[in-house]
């Protein structure tokens, strides 16, 4: 399950499958404001990137505290095939009137500009908010597509491909209709 399109000579891939094992510069993780592993695709990033990951998140969240909705800090990828995790928060839904919108945007936006500022090239998104944090997602993708192509059509400097590794079907789909939407 696949879908490519290209956006101002760039690339968007929306694709299902486990982020984990993404061979990309870098792999976004949906942190909490703690920077600890937590559940979910956090987990899951910090299991399989090991120590180096957790360890160098503990210390980024000592020196300067929590993190703040839509904000975004880099790390090594530790044992992933990514180089690097970009740690963001995305919002938690309270019913969308809560500036959940303008938050969920400025995370994927902090994200794209932090991978901008270090020269990487491939980045992949899992759905930020839409597990624990509870956005629904036929909005959630509406938001993080539209921010991404703003992006990708501005100046997105060496970044040439963003991926959005969606881990159900269901999550594939509700990304490929948002897209069709936004598209048509
Ligand atoms: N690869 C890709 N996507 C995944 C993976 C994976 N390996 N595992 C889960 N997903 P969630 P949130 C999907 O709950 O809503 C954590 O505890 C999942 O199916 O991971 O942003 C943090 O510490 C869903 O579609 O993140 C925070 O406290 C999407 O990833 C909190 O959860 C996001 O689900 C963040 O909540």
């Amino acid at each position: 399950m696949r879908f490519e399109v290209e956006i101002g000579g760039r690339r968007l891939v929306l694709k299902r499958g486990d982020i984990t094992a993404e061979e990309v510069d870098a792999v976004v993780n949906s942190a909490n404001p703690e920077l600890t592993p937590g559940g979910g695709v956090s987990g899951a990033i910090h299991r399989r990137g090991g120590p180096a990951v957790t360890e160098e998140a503990a210390r980024i969240r000592r020196e300067r505290g929590r993190l703040k909705t839509g904000e975004a800090v880099i790390t090594t990828g530790g044992n992933l095939p990514a180089k690097w995790v970009i740690h963001t928060v995305g919002p938690v839904w309270h019913g969308g009137k809560k500036g959940e919108p303008e938050l969920l945007a400025k995370a994927y936006r902090s994200c794209l500009e932090l991978a901008k500022s270090r020269s990487i090239k491939t980045i992949a998104f899992p759905s930020i908010s839409t597990g624990v944090y509870g956005y629904p997602i036929d909005q959630a993708a509406g938001v993080a597509l539209r921010t991404v192509r703003e992006f990708l059509e501005a100046d997105p400097g060496p970044v040439e491909e963003v991926h959005f590794v969606l881990f159900s079907e269901k999550d594939f789909e509700a990304y490929r209709a948002a897209w069709e939407r936004i598209a048509g």
